[in-house]
């Protein structure tokens, strides 16, 4: 895996402590569809990995990150952004492997009205209803360190080929947030 090029994407997840509830979205075409996920896409040429996650959560949902967080805490940025993890898409068949640059930011941290687009039909789950059986089959694995307040995490995944989602490896690794 360490040979093959690597393709920047973006995964923000928000979240909701007060009710309990994680906002997700039914990806309705192209890869991964009729699965549910955060919102991200790739990162363009010349744009940040951060600019690039909040501009995907805007287009694909219409929430937009604050400039300056309300709610301060769990390693988030000024504008309450966090870094979560990144995870590695490695599928045998495919000579780029996905680097996903993962992040979670507070409901109360961003601000407009959620709202379906053309690729997403965005939906709220209750956090002990996350529905796994219609998600990729890695998000089970690294979900859990996605929601620990003091780690961080770097996953390796592969996968049989990009056109199914049959998982080969699995390798997850926490580090302290400092
Ligand atoms: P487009 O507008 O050009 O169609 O695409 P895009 O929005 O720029 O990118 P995309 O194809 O929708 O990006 C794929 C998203 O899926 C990206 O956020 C990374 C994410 N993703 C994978 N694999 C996995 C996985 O196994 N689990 C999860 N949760 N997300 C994944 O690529």
């Amino acid at each position: 895996m360490e040979s093959k090029p690597k393709k920047l994407f973006t995964l923000v997840f928000v979240y909701d402590d007060h009710k309990r509830r994680l906002l997700l979205g039914l990806k309705k075409r192209g890869f991964g569809s009729g699965k549910y996920n955060g919102f991200g896409g790739k990162v363009e040429a010349n744009e940040s990995i951060k600019n690039a996650a909040i501009r995907e959560l805007s287009e694909e949902c219409g929430l937009n990150v604050r400039e300056t967080a309300v709610e301060l805490g769990d390693g988030c940025d000024d504008n309450g952004l966090t870094f979560s993890g990144i995870n590695f898409f490695n599928f045998v068949d495919n000579p780029i492997v996905f680097e996903v640059h993962i992040f979670k930011v507070a409901y109360s941290n961003v601000k407009g009205i959620v709202t379906e687009s053309d690729e997403m039909r965005p939906q709220w789950f209750g956090y002990d209803e996350i529905p796994y059986d219609q998600m990729w089959p890695d998000d089970r694995h690294w979900f859990p360190s996605l929601f620990k307040k003091d780690v961080t995490f770097t996953g390796c995944y592969v996968f049989e080929s990009i056109e199914t989602d049959i998982l080969l490896e699995k390798d997850l690794r926490e580090e302290k947030r400092l």
